[in-house]
C-alpha cells in the first residue's frame, strides 16, 4: 500500500461524513414568552426588525396554525414537558415564584424520552414549574429539589418563576448562583414580609419603573416585583445582562456536548415583563422597552443559531422556535408599551392575547429548521406543542411508557411538512376550555367577564356559546351558533368527551 496514511486519513473522514449524515439529530427548542403571532417580522410585523427569526423561517417551515395548549406560562410548559393537557390537574395555574415542583418526578417528560434515547439533556431560562417538594417552606440556601435534574434534564440553569416574581436569582443544578453564606436568601409570596427591603407600594420613588397594576412588593434592581425576598444580594440577576446571561449558558450547553445528541430547551425571559432591555437594544425600535425586547430576543436567537454553525452542528439540528402563549401589551408596569403602540399588531390577525380564550391566547410563532431534512415553507397543519412528546418518541424510533402524556399525538409527519394536516381537534385553555376542529372554533357559554381592563384583552367570556370559522372569519367577529345548531352540539359533545365528563 502506497500511501497508508492518506488512506487511513480519508477511511476516518468517511466515517465522520456517515456520522454526519446518519447521526440523531440534535433538538433545540426556544421558548419565548409572551411572544404575539404578530411580533416577528416573518409574520408581518413592521416596525421591528427580527433578522434571525426571519432567517430561521425563510430556512424552514414557518406555520400559520400553531398552538400553545394553554392562554398563560405554566399550563402551557407542563403539557409541552408531559403530554398531558394540564387542565387535567390541580396546581398547573400561573405559580407564585416559592410553589413546589408540579411535575411529579416519576412522570415519563420530554427530557426522560432523550435522555433515555442517549441524549444530553439541558433546560436554560424560565421555568415557571416550581421547584422543591413542598414538604416544607422551599430553603433557598440549600440544595432545592426536585427540580429540572429530576425530570430528565442532566443540566439546568433556571430562573424559577417569571421575571416580575421573586426570587430574582438563577438556580443551576439546584444551587442558586452566587449566594453568600453570611446573606441567606429568604423568599415569602404571604403577607408576612420577610426582612426590611423596600416595596414599591411603600417606596415608589425608589423604582426605576413603576407598575401599572399588582408587582408592587419587594424591590429589586428598581423593579418592583410580585412576592418578597431579602438578602441573597449577591446572588441577584441584572436584568439588562440576562437575555445574554441565559444565551451563554445555552451557547455552553451546545459546546460542552457538541460531540454527542443534544436535547436542549432554552426558554428565554424575554419578552416577558419586566421588559429590560440591555443598553445596545434600547432604543432599536420606536415601540419602547416591548420592541426592544424583541430585538433581544431576535439576538439571542441569532447566538444560538451562530454557537451551531460555528461547530458544524447546524445541519443537523432540529431548531424550533415558539412562544408560551398570546401577546399581551400591559401587564404590570408602565413601559410605554401601550403608549408606543402604534399600528403593531402583537396578535397579527388574531382576537385577544395571553388570558384570552380568542385565538390570540394560544396560537403562536411557530418555526422549524432542519436543513436537507424540512423543506423550507408555510404550513397550515393545526399542530401543538403537546404533540412534542409523542412525535419526538416517533423521531426517535422510542416507544412512550404506560405513564406518559396521554393527550400528546404523533404529528411528526406535519411538524416536518411532510403532510398537509396536523391534529384533527385541539382544546385551547384559558379558565373554560375551547375546542378547535378544522377551521370551526367553539367556546362555551361562560360567565366570565368580557373584558380584563387591565391588560386590555378581549377574554372571549359570554353568556351565549360561540361558533366561529376561521377559515372566512379569522378575527372571531362573527358567532354562527345560532345558525349551526348541530354543530355547536357536536362540537360541546367532543369537548366533553375529551375533558372526560361523564354527564351526556
Ligand atoms: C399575572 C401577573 C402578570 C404575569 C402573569 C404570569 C399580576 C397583576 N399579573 O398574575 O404580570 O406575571 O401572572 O405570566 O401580578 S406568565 O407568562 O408567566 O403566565
Ligand atoms: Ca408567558
Amino acid at each position: 500500500m502506497k500511501f497508508p496514511r492518506l488512506r487511513l486519513a480519508l477511511a476516518v473522514v468517511w466515517l465522520g461524513l456517515l456520522h454526519a449524515v446518519h447521526a440523531a439529530p440534535n433538538i433545540v427548542i426556544i421558548y419565548a414568552d409572551d411572544l404575539g403571532y404578530g411580533d416577528l417580522g416573518c409574520y408581518g410585523a413592521t416596525r421591528v426588525r427580527t433578522p434571525h427569526l426571519d432567517q430561521l423561517a425563510k430556512e424552514g417551515l414557518r406555520f400559520t396554525d400553531a398552538h400553545t395548549t394553554s392562554s398563560t406560562c405554566t399550563p402551557s410548559r407542563y403539557s409541552m414537558l408531559t403530554g398531558e393537557y394540564a387542565w387535567r390537574k390541580k396546581g398547573t395555574g400561573v405559580l407564585p415564584g416559592d410553589a413546589k415542583l408540579i411535575i411529579d418526578p416519576a412522570r415519563f417528560t420530554l427530557a426522560s424520552l432523550f435522555r433515555r434515547a442517549g441524549y444530553a439533556t439541558g433546560v436554560v431560562g424560565k421555568w415557571h414549574l416550581g421547584l422543591g417538594s413542598g414538604t416544607n417552606q422551599t430553603d433557598w440556601n440549600e440544595l432545592v429539589q426536585p427540580g429540572a435534574n429530576e425530570l430528565g434534564f442532566s443540566y439546568s440553569f433556571l430562573m424559577p418563576a417569571t421575571g416580575d416574581r421573586v426570587p430574582c436569582v438563577y438556580v443551576e443544578n439546584g444551587r442558586v448562583v452566587g449566594l453568600k453564606s453570611e446573606d441567606p436568601l429568604r423568599v415569602s409570596f404571604t403577607t408576612n414580609r420577610v426582612g426590611n427591603e423596600p416595596t414599591g407600594r411603600a417606596n415608589p420613588e425608589l423604582l426605576t419603573m413603576k407598575p401599572s397594576h399588582g408587582h408592587d412588593f419587594t424591590i429589586v434592581n428598581g423593579i418592583s416585583r410580585i412576592g418578597y425576598s431579602s438578602g441573597g444580594k449577591s446572588a441577584r440577576w441584572n436584568d439588562e445582562n440576562m437575555a445574554a446571561d441565559l444565551t451563554r449558558r445555552a451557547v455552553q450547553f451546545i459546546e460542552t456536548n457538541r460531540a454527542k445528541p443534544f436535547f436542549l430547551y432554552f426558554s428565554t425571559h424575554d419578552i416577558h415583563v419586566p421588559r429590560v432591555a440591555h443598553p445596545r437594544f434600547k432604543g432599536k425600535t420606536d415601540m419602547g422597552p416591548r420592541g426592544d425586547v424583541i430585538v433581544q430576543l431576535d439576538w439571542c436567537v441569532g447566538e444560538v443559531m451562530a454557537a451551531l454553525k460555528k461547530h458544524s452542528l447546524d445541519t443537523n439540528t432540529l431548531v424550533i422556535f415558539s412562544s408560551d402563549n398570546g401577546p399581551v401589551v400591559d401587564d404590570g408596569y408602565r413601559d410605554d408599551a401601550v403608549e408606543k403602540l402604534g399600528e403593531h399588531q402583537p396578535a397579527g390577525p388574531w382576537r385577544g392575547g395571553k388570558y384570552s380564550k380568542f385565538e390570540g391566547g394560544t396560537r403562536v410563532p411557530f418555526l422549524v429548521r432542519w436543513p436537507g431534512r424540512v423543506k423550507p415553507g408555510v404550513s397550515d397543519a393545526l399542530v401543538s406543542q403537546i404533540d412534542f412528546l409523542a412525535s419526538f418518541a416517533a423521531l426517535l424510533g422510542e416507544k412512550l411508557p404506560a405513564n406518559a402524556g396521554t393527550d400528546t399525538q404523533n404529528i411528526l409527519p406535519a411538524l416536518l411538512g411532510d403532510a398537509k394536516a396536523g391534529r384533527g381537534t385541539l382544546v385551547e385553555h384559558s379558565g373554560t376550555l375551547t375546542l378547535r376542529q378544522g377551521s370551526w372554533k367553539f367556546i362555551p357559554a361562560n360567565q366570565g367577564p368580557a373584558r380584563f381592563p387591565q391588560t386590555n384583552t378581549d377574554t372571549g367570556n359570554a353568556p351565549q356559546p360561540q361558533l366561529y370559522d376561521l377559515a372566512a372569519d379569522p378575527g372571531e367577529r362573527n358567532n354562527l351558533a345560532a345558525q349551526h345548531p348541530e354543530r355547536v352540539k357536536e362540537m360541546a359533545a367532543e369537548l366533553r368527551k375529551i375533558r372526560g365528563d361523564s354527564a351526556p
